[in-house]
């Protein structure tokens, strides 16, 4: 095997996770970042952006899992989703399993990162040619919530990048308020949160929900295992207008839905949310 490596740095000069490179498939600066993709014996297929991991076959699963189940357990009513960003359709990909859903807005910034993981990562992508009630638009996320009206979506899930490059401006006070205004009035907002342990994602952490919490009247943090990001713990947002994650969890008509999922469960849905004490201090600093 050659002894070509993709590194990402997680503390600089200091700490980096390592995957090995068994073949080279696609490596592309787009107008907005740069794309990357290559096979690990390990991970399968995985795809980077600015040197930053996003997905791996083998673990995807976990991401894409926790970042939709919860929020459909909690409210499964959910009808009109809106993901920003995405591209490699693993968020949409989860969504669409709810046959109660009926429609999936997806604004995503980098086409190419959309034609990529179809040619690349049909794990993911291929529910662009299989899923009707999907709809792909190509462009800003940003610019896309500033303008959608009022009370339109019963669910935002924010796939988003880390708050560098192309995915700065999902990490603003603007943005979370378009997002509360362009929801209905239980809707739910699932935000990318970064990692706790080092201190400057810790400072991004705390950052985005000293932000949100502004906005949102219930505003939590859950953490997942996703073994190719750094120190294989991350997070997502959970910010409503209504509903409570633990107290409005609807645990039996979840259950009855019958979905087979390979990392969520509701039990883990109520251990998601219990966070070590020292994300709870970050957490409450904000
Ligand atoms: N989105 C990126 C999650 C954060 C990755 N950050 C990092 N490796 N430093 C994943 C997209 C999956 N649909």
């Amino acid at each position: 095997m050659a002894d070509i490596w993709f590194n990402e740095h997680h503390v600089t000069g200091s700490v980096k996770l390592g995957l090995n490179i068994q073949e080279i498939l696609h490596i592309e600066k787009t107008p907005f970042q740069e794309l990357q993709i290559y096979r690990n014996e390990t991970f399968g297929v995985f795809m980077t952006l600015d040197g930053f991991l996003q997905v791996t076959e083998k673990d995807e699963f976990v991401y894409h899992d926790m970042i939709s189940h919860p929020a459909l357990a909690v409210n499964p009513t959910i009808k009109n989703v809106l993901i920003i960003g995405g591209g490699d359709g693993g968020s949409a990909r989860e969504i669409a399993r709810y046959n109660h859903i009926e429609k999936i807005d997806m604004v995503e910034i980098d086409g190419a990162v959309v034609e990529a993981c179809k040619k690349y990562l049909p794990s993911t992508a291929s529910v662009y040619t299989t899923e009707p009630r999907l709809n792909l638009i190509i462009g800003d996320g940003v610019q896309f919530v500033a303008e959608a009206a009022d009370c339109t979506y019963d669910l935002i899930l924010v796939d988003s990048t880390d708050p560098a490059g192309p995915g700065e401006g999902l990490f603003t006070i603007a943005f979370y308020e378009n997002c509360y205004r362009i929801l209905k009035e239980d809707g739910i907002l699932i935000n990318q949160h970064e990692c706790a342990f080092h201190d400057l994602d810790a400072i991004q952490m705390q950052k985005a929900h000293s932000k949100i919490k502004k906005v949102f009247p219930i505003a939590r943090v859950y953490g997942f295992n996703i073994p190719t990001y750094s120190t294989g713990y991350w997070y997502f947002g959970f910010a409503s207008k209504k509903y409570d994650p633990i107290k409005d969890l609807k645990t039996e008509q979840w259950e009855n839905l019958g979905l087979k999922t390979k990392y969520y469960n509701t039990d883990i849905h109520i251990g998601a949310f219990a966070l070590p004490t020292y994300v709870k201090e970050i957490l409450s600093k904000a």
